[in-house]
């Protein structure tokens, strides 16, 4: 039977049903796509794998997870009301906040009657005869729609190794964005963490502070830079709170998409050493990814770039007392920024603790997890708990984790089978009305992915408006459009050092992962403007019917 559900009926658990729109993910993208659908007057069904709003901040609850771009900069922008109202707490809020503003918005725009939780989509299909696409989930439901809005984040596919043996593990183990929601009681316990980026950065020293002994495999070093984490200093808020618009207006039109301006517009080479010292400190005492927005060309120019990683490598020396292991934890083979940088907190100095032992299994690798621990090559490690801080299959894993059918039977992984192909990273030719938000070719993780997914849906609400306005059944990107932005992103990324390591942004991380360079790294401001030429030209490079 069908049923077709008008904006503002609860939503069933179990049903077959007909929308205007089907959001994938409750995220902060997939909350935003309903306000915004919603306000436009589409009856729309949001179906979301977790219990409660949030995407990433629900899932990613491992200790020490925080956000990497100032709370007051990670915000919605849309609502001037929820802007003046909210509070944070922290200059950088912790995952427990971030969850806690989710829910506030979706209570204050009465979001969770659209959402179906604890639901995920399986199959989605577009059929041309009926125009529409069906949507299948694992509970069961069949639910057609005109317009499918792809908010499943970038970061939501977890990456666990193929370690051999982990099934015989005796102890417990946890990848960090599958992390139990009532904790892991590590006191006094031999705890592994495998992994050295963002996530395991921000881990490891506060699972130092309670573990009997904590192991860290690292395989490839980092740089971190300290985000210097404080409570909100009421000043700062007021002022944002009196200029919010002038806030919004620089991060949207900024590279980044934050609130970090450049300390100076010259080249690292352009000043003598000591000057560019004195810089360098002052960017490291601000915080945060400050110290990449020193100067003008530490993302493009190598020797530029060099002198801020070597910055970074003297205070890893000056901080981490054993020589041995300040080398480390010292990355030398791939530029400062072209991994997403990582912040933390006393990150570094937690190797001064004599609880801590860093595992090089680069020159040693994992060769096997036992029932007792984990083994490399060289030693056993026996561990009661093992932490994987592995990442994840990005930005096109979470799309080809479902089955995504085109027109004519076309396979989303058959057609991106040798890496993604998008125009403006919010449409895939052969797909007609299937949105993605922040998707492969946008800037999405090379930003503050608040200001890129408000950018998007906007966008998305934009063109969905647009076609209804003018009668038109559906849109879709042409081949040419579509085959000349993946070029001009390739081209772009040419243009920076970022292919010159081995990261999730190419793939590299994933076994047998095409390695094509993602996100679009011509900025935000750069692709704002491209989009409203796109609109102001008619919807250039897309085909409306
Ligand atoms: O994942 P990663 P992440 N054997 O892929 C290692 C965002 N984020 O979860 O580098 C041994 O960066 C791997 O080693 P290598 C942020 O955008 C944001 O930390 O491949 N080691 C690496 O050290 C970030 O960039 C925040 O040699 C293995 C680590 O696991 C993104 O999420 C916080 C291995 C994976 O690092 C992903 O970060 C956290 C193996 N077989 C995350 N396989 C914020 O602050 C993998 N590794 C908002």
């Amino acid at each position: 039977m069908l049923k077709t559900q008008s904006a503002g009926e609860p939503a069933a658990a179990t049903s077959v049903a007909q929308y205007d729109a089907v959001v994938v993910g409750a995220g902060f993208a997939g909350m935003y796509t309903l306000h915004r659908l919603r306000q436009a007057g589409l009856s729309v069904r949001v179906i979301e794998a977790a219990p409660q709003v949030g995407g990433t901040w629900f899932w990613n609850c491992y200790p020490g997870a925080r956000v990497d771009v100032e709370s007051l900069s990670y915000s919605y922008s849309f609502s001037p009301e929820l802007q003046q109202e909210w509070s944070w707490k922290q200059a950088y809020a912790p995952q427990a906040e971030l969850l806690e503003y989710a829910d506030h918005v979706a209570q204050r725009f009465d979001l969770h009657r659209d959402i179906q939780f604890e639901t995920r989509v399986v199959s989605t299909t577009y059929s041309a005869e009926l125009d529409r696409w069906t949507v299948r989930t694992d509970r069961g439901d069949r639910i057609t729609t005109t317009y499918l809005i792809m908010a499943v984040g970038c970061l939501s596919a977890t990456n666990v190794p193929d370690f051999p043996g982990l099934g015989s593990f005796a102890g417990s183990w946890h990848h960090t964005s599958r992390w139990p929601r009532e904790g892991v009681d590590v006191t006094g316990k031999r705890v592994g963490v495998v992994g050295t980026g963002s996530t395991g950065i921000q881990a490891i020293p506060v699972l130092a502070e309670d573990a009997g002994h904590l192991y860290v495999f690292q395989r490839t070093p980092n740089y971190s830079l300290p985000s210097k984490n404080s409570p909100m200093d009421p000043e700062r808020e007021r002022d944002w709170k009196a200029n919010y618009d002038e806030h919004r207006a620089f991060a949207r039109m900024s590279p980044t998409g934050s609130n970090i301006g450049l300390l100076r517009d010259i080249s690292a080479l352009s000043v003598s050493d000591a000057e560019r010292s004195r810089i360098y400190e002052e960017a490291w005492r601000i915080g945060g990814s400050q110290l990449l927005r020193s100067f003008n060309d530490i993302a493009v120019d190598p020797e530029a770039n060099e002198t801020a990683a070597e910055f970074v490598r003297a205070k890893i020396r000056q901080i981490v007392r054993d020589p041995d292991t300040a080398e480390l934890l010292t990355p030398r083979d791939y530029p400062i920024g072209t991994k997403r940088i990582c912040l933390d907190t006393g990150y570094y100095e937690t190797y001064n603790r004599d609880n801590v032992t860093l595992v090089d299994v680069r020159s040693d690798p994992i060769e096997e997890i036992t029932p007792q621990g984990l083994r490399t090559s060289a030693e056993h490690y026996p561990l009661d708990v093992l932490v994987f801080a592995t990442g994840f299959d990005a930005m096109t894993g979470p799309l080809l984790e479902m089955e995504v059918t085109g027109r004519d039977g076309l396979a989303l992984r058959d057609k991106w089978a040798a890496g993604p192909r998008t125009y403006l990273g919010v449409m895939t030719a052969g797909f007609p009305n299937m949105f993605m938000v922040t998707g492969p070719g946008s800037p999405s993780v090379l930003s503050n992915m608040t200001t890129s997914i408000e950018q998007h849906v906007d966008f998305i609400a934009d063109a969905i408006e647009h076609l209804r306005a003018s009668g038109a059944a559906r849109i879709e990107p042409t081949v040419e459009a579509e085959d000349s932005w993946v070029e001009h992103v390739n081209e772009v990324a040419d243009r920076t050092l970022y292919k010159r390591a081995n990261s999730w942004y190419l793939g590299a991380n994933i076994p047998g992962k095409p390695r094509i360079f993602m996100p679009y790294a011509g900025g935000v401001g750069t692709y704002r403007q491209v989009c409203e030429t796109v609109v102001a030209k008619g919807y250039d490079g897309f085909a409306l019917q």
